[in-house]
């Protein structure tokens, strides 16, 4: 029984400060995670990107494992502080990387799909306040204008940005992701922009650059549910949806904030006045799909002593290593709702994955059979979709590589390869090999 169809997309998915390593190579300038990462405490055991999995130097041989899982595509990111390693100064050395990458991809027959921001924000954009300060978006957007120009040809879709709510929320809000501020107003300051900015690069593809190439967001979304139908605890799960998924879905696709959570917001932010006339319509901007990175629900209760009136409740599911709920079923709701209530777009799974403590067995061989359900499960619920007519263009497998996660350092594995981060060796994953006969036969 064929599940998949032949035009259906399977890829992996990377990010270029979690692999790429090279930081100060061909006229790169330092980002927001080189400097975070050195800060104590902030990262597990002060893990920092300086080589990663040393992907700039390894980029073939990481090919190499593309081509023997068959993907039809693969997702990668750009440094910006390697486009741009000062404000207005261009960087060809920089760009030439990239060209080097996806020339090995089309020779391989493996599709290209590039996503300007996923997260490395230029130190010299920082010191001017970051994604704060509203001139961040013409920053953005001479970066996307560069890459459109010297890569678009090549390239087989574009995603704005990856996860606004980890580079808005996480970095200005929580303070766990870098800048590692913990200030709300300029959280959705920084959240505006990003979008702004999103809308401004569709606009540049599209009607400057005249581009045929399909273009979009990328969103994290998790569906929330409350603890129970108690009056307090279903607050607390408005409140939730509205601070992780709401917040980001509306702009995007109703041209509007939700009046809810702006109203809760004014707890810290008495002028809206950032958000200015004709913002939202560019915000909203028809795209040519809609990425959703989808990795586990959330079950939530009231708390009268948290800021938005909700705390993370009690859970009975089984977990991965991150301590997130695998929850396949929550995912098709997720996807439902989506389509109830938000948009018609062809949808890809630009992130499904799950980090487990993973051995390297006597025989060489990686057996990590919790993600190798985990993986089955999100791509049989995927076929499932598909069959409802759910319209799923894709699914992109998080991550090609054991990389660097963020504020958890290299202590939590990613990948369906295994990477040694001593000597850099890579060993296909047991989970690697049965993606690779899932993406062979088009079943699962
Ligand atoms: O590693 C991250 C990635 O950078 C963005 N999405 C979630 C992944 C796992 O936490």
């Amino acid at each position: 029984m064929t599940r998949f169809s032949k035009d259906f997309i399977f890829g992996t998915a990377t990010s270029s400060y979690q692999i790429e390593g090279a930081y100060k190579e061909d006229g790169r300038s330092l980002s927001i995670w080189d400097t975070f990462s050195r800060i104590p405490g902030k990262v597990w055991n002060m893990d920092h990107g300086d080589v990663a999995c040393d992907h700039y130097h390894r980029y073939e041989e990481d090919v190499e494992i593309l081509t023997t899982l068959g993907v039809d595509s693969y997702r990668f990111s750009i440094a910006w502080p390697r486009i741009f390693p000062e404000q207005g100064k261009y960087n060809p050395a920089g760009m030439d990387f990239y060209k080097r990458l996806i020339t090995k991809l089309k020779e391989n027959n493996i599709k290209p799909s590039v996503t300007l921001y996923h997260w490395d924000l230029p130190m010299w954009a920082h010191e001017l306040g970051g994604w704060t300060n509203r001139e961040s978006v013409n920053w953005f957007k001479e970066f996307a204008s560069i890459c459109f120009e010297e890569l678009d040809a090549d390239v087989d879709s574009w995603i704005t940005h990856n996860e606004p709510w980890c580079a808005g929320f996480l970095g200005y809000h929580q303070g766990v992701h870098a800048p590692g501020h913990t200030n709300m107003e300029e959280a959705l300051k920084a959240v505006h922009h990003i979008l702004l900015s999103h809308g401004e690069a569709v606009d540049l593809l599209k009607n400057q650059f005249q581009s045929k190439t399909p273009i979009g967001i990328t969103l994290n979304l998790s569906p929330v549910y409350a603890a129970s139908n108690s009056t307090n605890d279903r607050l607390a799960a408005n409140n939730a949806d509205g601070y992780g998924n709401r917040w980001f879905l509306d702009p995007v696709f109703k041209g509007s904030y939700p009046v809810d959570m702006m109203n809760l917001f004014s707890k810290y932010v008495h002028d809206y006045r950032f958000i200015q006339a004709g913002d939202l319509e560019k915000i909203s901007i028809e795209c040519d799909f809609f990425g959703i990175n989808y990795y586990s629900r959330s079950i939530v209760e009231f708390s009268s002593a948290a800021d938005f009136l909700y705390k993370g409740a009690y859970s009975d599911y089984d977990q991965t290593g991150m301590g997130w709920d695998i929850a396949p079923n929550e995912f098709k709701e997720l996807i439902r709702r989506l389509r109830e209530e938000y948009t018609n777009l062809p949808i890809y799974i630009t992130e499904n994955g799950a980090a487990f403590d993973d051995v390297v067995a006597e025989d060489g061989r990686v057996y990590d059979t919790e993600r190798q359900k985990y993986v089955e499960e999100h791509i049989a619920a995927v076929a499932d979709l598909n069959d409802e007519g759910m319209n799923i263009a894709g699914y992109y497998l998080w991550s090609l590589l054991d990389n660097f996660e963020w504020a958890f350092g290299y202590d939590k594995r990613f990948g369906i390869t295994y990477v040694d981060f001593e000597t850099q060796k890579r060993t296909l994953k047991e989970t690697g090999h049965r993606y690779a006969d899932v993406i062979r036969t088009r079943t699962i």
